[in-house]
């Protein structure tokens, strides 16, 4: 436990040094989740540093993605690269952004829009626990400023719904936002409150104790039936004297206090030279192969000349072809699958359907989460003005995971704006054909395609 709390330090200074380097970055938001960081990583994880994406290790998502800083220094201490490559943070040539992106081979989605994180790691324990049937875990922490997200809620609400016991969300609450302290600071106990009333096993700890930490992550791994919630009461600039707890220190290098915060970390070690901590790998290599390379309809189409068929309908026929030719191949839809025919999918196969009720933002980040690390192939379906709320959940997944592919069918119109490469949008009544069109575009790369817009 010393060399746990010592390795906690050593991601402190770490942090501090990386965004002095950079000139700018968030060491004091780093700086409270230090100990979950270290336990996590160092005791209770279980993953390959030789693999960061292996399939049957175990996830994390740092859904408060401008502390990215610590989760590069974690990964670096565990071995995964050098740690003066930190220096580089936010350098132009540099893959150690200011938030974490899939460019890097540790990190599954692209953060930093708060509020995103608990629904791609709730999509990914889904895969683990019905699809996988493995023994991995998935973490997500999440700020308490971040927690006033409604996705958050969301997100929850279907993480409980669908008991997944193997998903671990730790609140970081360190009290403070980005310009005032939280709504909540330190309540504690409306915390727990809220978390029980939501299904999950609520513990509150000490975030700043290794020792209870680990305890409560045992816990979590021994619950079964719902998904545990760690609430860890922290401190923003933790062990960073003159800074600790105080506002106005949000997003900002320390600047002329570096120095001083450096020594005293230094001076809190306990142990000099390698703390010989190194992270355990998975007990059993369990998630199955899957190949999602070959998607190809189980059938090929057949339309009549002339024969009209509303898209959505067609959408739902090739969905179910597809989904016979892949076990992998899902759908997800927020309680309008009778009128996108996203249920079709059912007469092959129930199971590959995913009800994610009408909170669409947490459904876009639910499929994400199910399709990162290759694990399946996610359709997503709802009607297009209600998509709309999870726009930003597109952008993310646009802009940052270029090589991944969800699909989202729209019911309806007039949403050119959401188009982008490696989204498919059928958004033509008349083109029934559309909804076939994507499975010739370059086998399972599937592309935007010819779009005509018109009323029906
Ligand atoms: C959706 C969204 N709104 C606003 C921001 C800008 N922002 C970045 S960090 C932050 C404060 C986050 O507070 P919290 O979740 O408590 O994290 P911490 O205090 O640990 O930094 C804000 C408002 C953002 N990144 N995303």
């Amino acid at each position: 436990m010393e060399k746990l709390q010592d390795l906690a330090n050593r991601l402190r200074i770490n942090c501090i040094q990386a965004t002095e380097a950079s000139k700018s970055g968030h060491p004091t938001s780093c700086s409270s989740m230090a100990e979950i960081m270290s336990v996590l990583f160092f005791h209770t994880m279980r993953y390959k540093v030789s693999a960061p994406r292996d399939p049957s290790s175990d996830r994390f998502i740092l859904s408060k993605g401008h502390a990215a800083p610590i989760l590069y220094a974690a990964w670096a201490e565990a071995g995964l690269f050098p740690a003066n490559e930190l220096l580089n943070l936010r350098k132009i040539d540099s893959d150690l952004e200011g938030h974490p992106t899939p460019r890097l081979n540790f990190v599954d989605v692209g953060t930093g829009s708060l509020g995103q994180g608990l629904s791609v790691a709730a999509g990914m324990a889904y895969v683990g626990k019905n699809f996988d049937k493995a023994n991995y875990r998935v973490y997500c922490l999440i700020g308490d400023g971040e927690a006033a997200e409604g996705s958050i809620w969301e997100a929850l609400h279907f993480s409980s719904y669908y008991k997944l016991d193997n998903l671990c969300a730790i609140f970081d609450i360190n009290r403070l936002g980005q310009s005032e302290p939280t709504s909540l600071q330190h309540n504690m106990e409306v915390y727990r409150k809220r978390l029980e009333a939501f299904g999950f096993n609520a513990l509150v700890v000490d975030g700043h104790d290794v020792e209870e930490l680990a305890k409560a992550f045992h816990e979590a791994q021994n619950t079964k039936g719902r998904p545990t919630a760690i609430l860890a009461k922290t401190f923003k600039g933790k062990y960073f004297p003159n800074i600790e707890d105080l506002e106005n220190w949000h997003g900002k290098p320390l600047g002329n206090k570096a120095n001083e915060v450096i020594q005293h970390l230094t001076g809190m070690l306990k142990n000099a030279g390698p703390l010989g901590l190194h992270p355990q790998k998975p007990l059993v290599d369990d998630a199955p192969v899957v190949d999602i390379s070959n998607v190809k309809l189980a059938s090929p189409p057949s339309y009549k000349l002339g024969e009209q068929v509303a898209t959505r309908v067609a959408y739902g026929t090739a969905l179910a072809k597809l989904a016979k030719s892949n076990p992998r191949v899902i759908a997800l839809d927020g309680d309008t699958k009778n009128s996108t025919y996203a249920e079709k999918i059912k007469t092959v196969d129930p199971a590959r359907f995913i009800e994610g009720f009408i909170a669409e933002q947490n459904v876009v980040g639910v499929a994400i989460g199910t399709a990162c690390r290759d694990r399946t192939i996610a359709f997503v379906s709802a009607f297009a003005t209600f998509f709309t709320r999870a726009f930003d959940q597109v952008k993310h997944k646009n802009i940052y995971q270029k090589n991944q592919d969800i699909i989202l069918n729209f019911k309806f119109r007039n949403f050119f704006y959401l188009l982008t490469p490696h989204f498919l949008f059928t958004i033509c009544p008349e083109e029934a054909i559309n909804s076939y069109g994507c499975y010739f575009t370059n086998k399972c790369k599937f592309r935007w395609f010819s779009l005509r817009c018109f009323d029906r």
